[in-house]
């Protein structure tokens, strides 16, 4: 290398250029482990990765008021605002592990060890790891990084004399900056990183795309007890309501999930066991399609939803009776003497989802499912098999990706929700909400239709009314429902005077109750008041 001839002027300009240069040191070495973890988690387990793994473990550790809030400021976004808030800061710890590894380098080298480290704890933390070697990929990419800052921190330009006494030329020209060496380094860095990563994606990809390919080649046999046509109506013609039946791609999302699990069909078994069990089963998913398969609509509602808010959803869903094959196999419940009250599902994510067995067994329609409005699950709706329980918040009934389900007891066994104040049991409230007009609408005055759905899964809902201010309330016209376990539509039409004017309404279910007016949080148990909105009519 010749450097011999570096002007002064040069050498200081590469000094100058030390805390920058320290900086993308870190930064690059924080890539390298991410993309090193990755490669290595598609090896071991895709999924184990530290930012999956870190990211995972701080939404199981999210205490339930600051979810509800993200859920309630981010939306069904609010993995995605986890992810680049996580990217976010990764890189600033990244750039700061150089800095201090430009100033001293065995702590910038140790501090990325000790980033590894809790990727490692929190990759063998998480609920569905059941091994040591999840802790693999976040140490060896702690490793690869370590190393690199170790040895870019090496060949940054000497300090100048006041930042480190003692320390810098030591007769070396160019400021001491080995510069050939560095860029060379960096850029070799950069580029295996970045193969690296993408060698991982690919091969984590792979389990995926065999996931992708079972998914295309299901077929859903036509079921043995078909849905009856929706009754004619059951549709308003107003524009602005909820469509009747939710579009898959339109149907909200709620989980845990910061990587949705592609599982392959071919592969899947669902395990049966636990108490009052002749003999745990195991089932493929051949196995449920070829059982009689029913076709039912079945809204489904969020824990989470505020009054008003958009967290249910309706399908027509095809699946296995849950209560056939638990008869089958022996289980009585509780009211028929069965020792086990609590059915726990577990999801291939790790996700405990605790249902009452005598809900389950009570005839109403609870199932494996399998189709979601006429094709296979999407994945993120659980491909291949989740549950649906009629009358049941999604927390406690509706396990998506679920892989085993174990009989036990309410006190033997709290589930993922349940040990994060949520309540064990939660049947849905009765609930209704204006979809049209918005709020803080316009329309001319003169008669405007007021409509919305509501809903009391498995009760019914029996009466919708709407209150003008302070007004009397008057009866909405109810569209006809397929069943008690749907939501309603209704419509009222209102003569809409210029000015300022609140709606209000509220159902009363199957069971002649009328929801009530007291407003509470959506934890424990889901949010109960009345949704009204202000319109303006001109
Ligand atoms: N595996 C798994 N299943 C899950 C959840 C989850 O986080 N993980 N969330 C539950 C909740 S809170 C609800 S409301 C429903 C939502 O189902 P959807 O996303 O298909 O609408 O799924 C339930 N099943
Ligand atoms: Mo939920």
């Amino acid at each position: 290398m010749t450097t011999s001839t570096t002007p002064p002027q040069r050498r200081w300009r590469a000094r100058s250029l030390r805390p920058l240069l320290a900086a993308l040191s870190g930064l690059l070495s924080g890539y390298a482990a991410l993309a090193v973890a990755e490669l290595v988690a598609g090896l071991v387990r895709p999924g184990t990765g530290p930012v999956t793994a870190v990211g995972g473990a701080a939404i199981d550790r999210t205490p339930a008021p600051v979810k509800d809030w993200a859920i309630r400021t981010f939306g069904e976004n609010d993995k995605l605002a986890l992810l680049w808030g996580m990217a976010v800061v990764i890189a600033v710890l990244a750039a700061a592990l150089g800095l201090l590894a430009g100033r001293h380098r065995p702590a910038g080298v140790a501090g990325i060890l000790l980033f590894g480290l809790v990727g490692a704890l929190a990759a063998t933390g998480r609920p569905d790891s059941d091994s040591l070697a999840d802790a693999l990929p976040s140490l060896a990419g702690a490793v690869a990084g370590a190393a690199l800052l170790h040895l870019l921190s090496g060949r940054l330009p000497a300090p100048r004399r006041a930042d480190a006494p003692g320390a810098g030329d030591t007769g070396d020209q160019d400021g001491g900056w080995d510069r050939r060496g560095f860029l060379v380094a960096a850029s070799a860095a950069a580029a295996a990183s970045t193969g690296a990563g993408v060698a991982g994606r690919l091969l984590g990809g792979q389990q995926a795309e065999d996931a992708v390919a079972s998914r295309a080649a299901v077929s859903l046999p036509a079921p043995g007890a078909p849905a009856d046509p929706l009754p004619r109506g059951a549709q308003l013609r107003v524009p602005g309501v909820s469509p009747f039946t939710t579009p898959n791609k339109d149907f909200y999302r709620v989980d845990t999930a910061l990587v949705v699990p592609k599982v392959d069909a071919g592969a899947w078994r669902l395990k049966i066991r636990g108490e009052g069990l002749r003999k745990p089963l195991t089932l493929s998913f051949q196995d449920l399609l070829k059982r009689e398969l029913i076709e039912r609509d079945i809204t489904l509602t969020c824990v989470s939803n505020e009054v008003g808010g958009p967290y249910a959803g309706h399908a027509r869903w095809i699946g296995v009776r849950l209560a056939d094959l638990l008869g089958e196999a022996g289980v009585r419940p509780p009211s028929k003497g069965g020792r086990a009250d609590q059915l726990v599902s577990r999801s291939v994510d790790g996700m405990t989802i605790g249902t009452p067995v005598e809900d389950v067994m009570d005839g109403r329609d609870a199932m494996l499912a399998v189709g979601m409005n006429g094709e296979p699950l999407p994945f993120v709706h659980g491909f291949p098999v989740r549950m649906v329980v009629p009358g049941l918040y999604g927390y406690v009934s509706a396990c998506k990706w679920i892989q085993d389900i174990e009989l036990t007891t309410f006190d033997a066994y709290d589930a993922y929700w349940v040990k994060r104040e949520w309540a064990a049991k939660a049947p849905i409230k009765t609930q209704s909400r204006i979809d049209t007009p918005k709020p803080f609408a316009r329309p001319a005055a003169g008669t405007v239709m007021v409509a919305g759905v509501a809903w009391a899964q498995h009760r019914g809902i029996e009466r919708v009314e709407v209150r003008v201010d302070d007004g009397p309330w008057q009866r909405a016209d109810l569209a006809p429902v397929p069943s008690t376990d749907t939501w309603r539509q209704w419509s009222f039409p209102w003569q809409a005077t210029p000015g300022s004017h609140t709606l209000t309404v509220r159902a009363t279910d199957g069971t002649g109750e009328t929801q009530t007016e007291k407003r509470t949080r959506t934890i424990p148990d889901g949010a109960s008041g009345w949704h009204s909105v202000v319109v303006m009519p001109e």
